[in-house]
């Protein structure tokens, strides 16, 4: 087999997606999902520019030597944008892989190692009743395990919360990138964050019961003495685990954090190589590793990864917010299916006109999502409706405090 022809398709249905469509001699086309959310075009112009012709003439089937040939040969490595560009080109290898072999790609990998993929839900809300109500639609969905996000008294509009229900009436889903000729400008305070957090989740313990798995997301905002503080006094509401809890950039801040507190940490989703993980999983600073296929070089890099993870009894929490694409979230659906420490699955429901867009075989029954039967990733991609929503300029929000300085989104 040859790859004939590769073509990156930017669309914007609900918000901007960066997809790779590569076809072959034999008429079996592949999809990976290269969305860098607020940099989209830079990945798009990698791929186009730089990538595409790499690939014309080469043998689908190799998909490690692929990895390598793209990573090493580009010289600069590493970064955002190289490696959402090669996890694309990664993931639309193993689409077409498994689809010539006629079969769902976590066979592949291995076969299923468990029959579903337990997944936690955003709860968020402005105050406790407005929380408990969206806590109480996530359990009418059918989620089992909650991410739980709130305002903070004093802070105008904080990461994580929905500021209204959707205009259904029926979702509170948090969109963080926004259609602006400029990022939003949020405000923040982190000691403000420290003494009302805790309280939270005192009230939804109290409402909700001891069993419930919950999860919190820190967004990358406190130092590491902070985090320390949130992880002892979170203790007694039993976390399933406090997420970025100090900017990603420095692994030993973790030493810092682990001494003081059993609360069970998540990291990674800014991350994109298994370098950035070498000394939090070395050291067991961590629970879970939180990078997500689509920014981490696909799916040979990420099973690289949790492969090395697992040697220290730490799990997968795959990255799985509204801007990992259909694609990407198959792929992420794929390999928690097939590996071994499987630890939780993040999932944000798509909006409608996503799912005109991208055509998807998984589901999600009763907390627990499953990619599907069908051979390769099971998703379709609809060109002639991602013709109909193209680009539109977005960018994630940022932080001030008080007195203007810039601060940790
Ligand atoms: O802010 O993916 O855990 N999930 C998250 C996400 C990130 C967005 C940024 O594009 O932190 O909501
Ligand atoms: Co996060």
């Amino acid at each position: 087999m040859k790859i004939v022809a590769a073509d990156v398709i930017v669309s914007s249905p609900d918000r901007n997606f960066v997809t790779l469509k590569i076809t072959t001699d034999e008429g079996i086309t592949g999809l990976g999902d290269g969305t860098l959310n607020g940099r989209e075009l830079s990945v798009a112009s990698y791929l186009a520019d730089h990538v595409v012709p790499l690939l014309v003439g080469r043998d689908p089937h190799r998909i490690e030597d692929t990895w390598q040939f793209l990573y090493r040969s580009a010289y600069w490595r590493r970064g955002p944008v190289t490696m959402a560009a090669i996890a694309a080109v990664d993931v639309a290898l193993w689409d077409i892989k498994a689809k010539a072999a006629g079969m769902p790609l976590y066979q592949l990998l291995g076969g299923a190692s468990r029959t579903g993929i337990m997944a936690y839900g955003h709860a968020s809300g402005r105050d406790i009743p407005e929380l408990f109500d969206s806590i109480r639609r996530h359990l009418d969905e059918g989620f089992k395990s909650i991410r739980v996000q709130t305002s903070v008294p004093g802070i105008d509009s904080v990461y994580g919360v929905a500021a209204q229900p959707s205009a259904d009436g029926k979702r509170y889903d948090y969109e963080p990138a926004q259609r602006t000729p400029l990022p939003v400008e949020e405000d923040w305070d982190t000691r403000a964050y420290l003494r009302h957090l805790p309280t939270v989740f005192e009230a939804v313990r109290n409402e909700f019961g001891p069993e419930l798995p919950l999860l919190h997301d820190g967004h990358h905002r406190m130092t590491p003495i902070q985090a320390a503080k949130l992880g002892k006094a979170l203790e007694p509401y039993d976390l399933f685990w406090l997420e970025d809890c100090t900017p990603a950039e420095n692994q030993e801040a973790l030493r810092l954090v682990r001494q003081h507190t059993t609360t069970p940490l998540a990291i990674g989703e800014v991350f994109n190589t298994v370098w950035d993980y070498q000394t939090l999983i070395r050291e067991q600073l961590i629970d879970y590793v939180r990078s997500a296929v689509t920014h981490t070089g696909g799916i040979t890099a990420m099973r690289k990864l949790l492969d090395f993870a697992a040697q220290y009894q730490i799990k997968s929490g795959i990255h799985g917010p509204t801007d990992i694409s259909p694609v990407g979230m198959a792929a992420a659906l794929h390999l928690d299916l097939a590996i071994h420490n499987f630890g939780i699955q993040e999932y944000m429901r798509h909006g409608p006109l996503t799912d005109e867009v991208f055509r998807q075989s998984f589901t999600f029954t009763d907390g627990y999502l499953h990619p599907g039967e069908q051979p390769g990733l099971g998703v379709e991609l609809d060109e002639e409706a991602a013709a109909r929503f193209p680009y539109q300029p977005a960018y994630l929000p940022f932080n001030r405090l008080q007195d203007g300085t810039v601060h940790d989104w």
